[in-house]
This record gives C-alpha cells, structure tokens and sequence, in this order.
C-alpha cells in the first residue's frame, strides 16, 4: 500500500505460566507498550498436551521436550499477537537469550531477565522468524478458510 497506512508486522508472544504469577504479568506489559507495540489480539488459555507438544514440534527430538511439555501445561498462558515495524526481531531482542539465569548477567533490560528463573522457566516466548510467526499466529487464531489447532477459546 502506498497511502501509508501499511500493514505493520505481527509476531506471536506468549506469557507463559510462569510469568502469570504474582505482577509479572503488568510488568511485561508495560514492557510491551513502552517498546511500541500494539497487541491485536490476546486470549487466555490452557494448553493441553497435543497442542503444546504440536506448537513445539521442532523440539520433539531434544532431551529437554517433555519436561517442556510439562511446564506449558503446567498453567494457564496467554497468548497474543503484537503489531509494530520489525515485530519479530525487536520482540526477540525485547525478552532475551533463552536462559533466564544467564540474561540476568548479559541483558538485564530484558523481560526474561526481569521475570524469568532459568533455561526452561523463562516466562515469555517469541517467534524466531516472519515464517513462524504466520504458522504460529495461526496455530492459535482462527484463519477465515482454514481452522487452526487450538478451537475452544474465549478472545479476551
Ligand atoms: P521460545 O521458542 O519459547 O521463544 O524460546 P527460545 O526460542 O528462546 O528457545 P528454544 O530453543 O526454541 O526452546 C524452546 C523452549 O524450551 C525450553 N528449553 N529448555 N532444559 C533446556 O535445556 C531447555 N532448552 C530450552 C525453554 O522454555 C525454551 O524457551
Ligand atoms: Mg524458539
């Protein structure tokens, strides 16, 4: 579109259940808005172990994969989808390196160092590419033709 009004990018975040305890939850929110994102869409669910062995898949031969299933079915996560330029990448810069313990050290800013605990609970995740921000946008949200893995659900 040229009249500049173009569609900005989208990425999928999750809070995970780690990181809906106690104010964890505001505090990266507040985080979100003051980094310039817009979240378009958000819904509360839990996970149950189909899905989250199925939006995990590329994992499904580690060492660490069940226990991960565990810890997202663990509790409720809420899911959304965030809007601004460059939304894939600056939403991974935002939350940091995987390993909680370690990001403390190396990104303090960062969401996961504020509210995670360590290589496996570390409160937030972030798609790693435009590509799997599609898939997983629409793992979770309903396309107009195609239905998506996740289907009972209240959008908040
Ligand atoms: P995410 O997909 O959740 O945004 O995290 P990520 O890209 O930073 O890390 P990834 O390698 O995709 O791992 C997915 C999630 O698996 C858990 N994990 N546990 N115990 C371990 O060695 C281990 N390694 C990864 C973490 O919860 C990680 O976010
Ligand atoms: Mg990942």
């Amino acid at each position: 579109r040229s009249d500049g009004f173009a569609e900005k990018e989208k990425t999928l975040a999750i809070i995970k259940p780690d990181g809906l305890y106690d104010n964890c939850t505001d505090k990266i929110k507040n985080a979100i808005f003051d980094s310039g994102f817009r979240i378009v869409k958000e819904m509360l669910i839990q996970l149950d172990e189909e899905a989250a062995m199925s939006f995990y898949a590329e994992h499904s031969s580690r060492s660490f994969f069940s226990s991960l299933v565990k810890y997202m079915t663990s509790g409720p996560v809420l899911i959304m989808v965030l809007e601004k330029e460059n939304a894939v990448a600056d939403w991974r810069a935002l939350i940091g390196p995987t390993d909680a313990s370690k990001a403390k050290i190396t990104h303090p800013n960062s969401i996961r160092a504020m509210c995670g605990l360590d290589i496996q609970k570390n409160c937030v995740h972030g798609s790693d590419s435009p590509q799997s921000a599609q898939r997983e946008i629409s793992f979770f949200f309903k396309e107009k033709s195609s239905g998506s893995a996740v289907t009972e659900h209240d959008e908040l």
